[in-house]
């Protein structure tokens, strides 16, 4: 049975292994030859002496780079050797052969440029660095699910064909739907309310979202991944302290699962205790305190959004209550005072890696902020319904997967945490 490289140890010198994966490197110092074979653990030495091992089996330990073997052979514990441990084949088999010259090093000796990398994401996956970034991105999905479904949340699948923006304006993809129009979702919102009007009260999910947005920046996709959640009977308050409470179980799972991903990042990640929250017109304060003369009523951009991070001075928080008027329609006004929304972003590294509030339930009311927002009820005819039909109050959030992703790996570029990044350029592979 083939066991990973990994678990290859000293203590089981004479035995025999069966192993398989990929040619990393090899060494020939004449009748001494190496082999590094990879899999998805790591790494072992495979090591043959000319006489001692079969001439067939000295032969292949100079095969090239990224074939694909197995092996069979017998473990040493060897002092010299990494992880003081290495195997003596008997029988190498061939398993595919690499027939053309690989544009990408997966030892990391040569860097290539990202569109290089992205171009041949097969192979860039091979390298550490960019293992350990997906490891951690899965572990943030289990810890979202975890969280969340240890809150008594259940899991649901929303679709990705909608009939009207569910977040307003223009930046959705229309697509040929028989004979209507159509668009690719640009967030579950609509559908995880129906969700809790429905009695589910509770839910998450983790849905792709689509924007046509024509940013080319380091931080926008075209295509990102929600951890969205939405709670019935809930305020604002409620959904802050939900969101904080995922967010540090976000971070302290990956600080303990993946040690050894964030330390080949080189990232030493901390794990705030709790999240303050400040008010947008606290914010607002302290921009023009520090210089910037910031108007109230527009929303932060990147500048704004940096110096905040540099005058707070923590490395995640909650700004909460922003100007009615620059968030989506669905947002619930103040009771007191209407011009500001029970609105919130989760900041971390001064990037916004959340955004969230309590719903408006009454009907009216939405309608009115539809109408608002220059766009027509008529089309929003099942949603509008569903508030007429007996909807309690709720609140809920959406995260991105790629922005928390990059933000914890500390990467500058949001594409380095997107598998398959859809931008502006790219549409393959
Ligand atoms: P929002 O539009 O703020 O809110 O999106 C939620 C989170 O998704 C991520 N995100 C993006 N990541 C990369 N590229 C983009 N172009 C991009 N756009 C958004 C961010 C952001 O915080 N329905 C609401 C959420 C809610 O109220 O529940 C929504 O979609 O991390």
């Amino acid at each position: 049975m083939r066991i990973y490289t990994s678990q290859v140890k000293p203590e089981m010198n004479d035995s025999e292994v069966e192993l398989a994966g990929w040619v990393h490197e090899t060494r020939d110092h004449g009748k001494i030859r190496f082999l590094i074979l990879r899999d998805k653990k790591g790494l072992v030495q495979v090591i043959g002496k000319k006489g001692i091992v079969g001439d067939d089996v000295f032969n292949l330990l100079s095969l090239p780079k990224e074939t694909v073997i197995s092996l069979r052979g017998k473990v040493k514990s060897s002092p010299q050797a990494p992880r003081g441990v290495e195997i003596i084949p008997s029988e190498i088999k061939i398993l595919n052969r690499v027939t053309i010259q690989l544009p990408v090093d997966p030892t990391s000796h040569v860097e290539a440029d990202l569109d290089v990398r992205l171009d041949n994401r097969h192979i860039d996956l091979r390298t550490k660095r960019v293992q350990a970034i997906f490891q951690i991105q899965s572990t943030i999905l289990r810890a979202f699910r975890e969280k969340l479904t240890s809150l008594d949340f259940e899991e649901i699948i929303p679709p990705s064909l909608i009939a009207a923006a569910s977040e307003g304006g223009a930046d959705v993809f229309p697509v040929i739907y028989f004979d209507k129009e159509a668009f690719l979702s640009q967030s579950p919102q609509l559908y995880k309310q129906l969700a809790v009007i429905g009695g589910m009260e509770r839910v998450f999910m983790t849905p792709q979202y689509f924007r046509a947005e024509k940013h080319n920046t380091t931080a926008h996709l075209n295509e990102i991944t929600g951890m969205d959640a939405e709670i019935g009977f809930a305020d604002h308050h409620l959904a802050m302290s939900i969101l904080s409470e995922t967010f540090l179980h976000i971070l302290s799972s990956v600080k303990e699962r993946n040690a050894d991903d964030l330390a080949e990042l080189k990232v030493e990640l901390n794990v705030p205790k709790k999240l303050n929250i400040y008010t947008y017109t606290e914010a607002v304060d302290m921009l023009n305190k520090h210089g910037m003369k910031f108007e109230w009523g527009t929303d932060f951009g990147r500048d704004e959004e940096r110096k905040l991070f540099e005058i707070i001075g923590e490395e995640a928080y909650i700004i909460s209550e922003y100007p009615t008027a620059v968030r989506a329609f669905y947002s619930m006004p103040n009771e007191n005072d209407p011009k500001i929304s029970n609105s919130y972003d989760l900041m971390y590294q001064g990037v916004e890696m959340s955004s969230g509030a309590q719903r408006i339930h009454i009907p009216e009311l939405l309608e009115k902020q539809i109408r608002a927002k220059g766009m027509n009820p008529a089309n929003f005819g099942f949603y509008l319904n569903a508030f007429k039909s007996g909807a309690p109050p709720h609140a809920g959030f959406g995260m991105g997967l790629q922005r928390v992703t990059m933000a914890i790996t500390r990467q500058k570029n949001i594409r380095e945490c997107t598998l398959f990044p859809r931008d502006m350029h790219r549409l393959t592979p």
